[in-house]
């Protein structure tokens, strides 16, 4: 029996280090912004709605692909989101394949710098939230802390980026677990 209860523990401590090492060492998703049509101006591309059905988390990455004679990438606050303000951005980009990780949690606005470009809806709002709750009164500018939690990988699923391989390890070594197998 004694045995028995070493290899279970075990197989939960090998299950914790699995979700640690694919939290840290999993890049996220990428996400292309516009998906096929990209960052424009003339496929009428409803960024607010290509946002809204994302679930952004830490560390994914948002790639703005674009022609860099017609546009650009802003990223602005939230004011000169709102107003297409466009003349004093936080940073800029113009390689027309823009990589950009997202690490911290709340909203990150972007914009088209071309003139014209953001009336005409080239704009978008990356927000990363830490649970799908309603906090649309309030974006969070301080970076709130990752909890690691316990063995649960079911809960753990809801709320972090996992490596579809990790995942499926987790759930073999899981379903072994509950099987008797070990
Ligand atoms: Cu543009």
């Amino acid at each position: 029996m004694g045995t028995d209860v070493e290899k279970r523990g075990l197989l939960v401590l090998l299950c914790n280090i699995l979700i640690l090492l694919s939290s840290v060492s999993d890049g996220g998703a990428v996400y292309k912004v516009g998906d096929s049509a990209g960052w424009t101006t003339i496929a009428n591309v409803d960024y607010t709605h290509w946002a809204l059905t994302k679930t952004f988390q830490l560390g994914d990455t948002i790639v703005f692909e674009y022609n860099p004679k017609f546009h650009n990438v802003m990223q602005v606050t939230h004011a000169d989101y709102k107003a297409c303000n466009a003349t004093s951005p936080i940073s800029t980009r113009t390689s027309g394949n823009d990589s950009i990780t997202i690490d911290t949690h709340g909203h990150h606005f972007f914009l088209c710098g071309v003139p014209g470009h953001c009336q005409a809806g080239q704009k978008v709002d990356i927000n990363v939230v830490l649970h799908r709750v309603p906090e649309e009164a309030a974006p969070t500018p301080s970076p709130v802390p990752t909890v690691v939690p316990a063995f649960s990988p079911s809960t753990a699923a809801l709320s972090m980026p996992f490596h579809k391989f990790g995942w499926f390890l987790i759930l073999v070594l899981q379903l072994m677990y509950i099987c008797g197998f070990y």
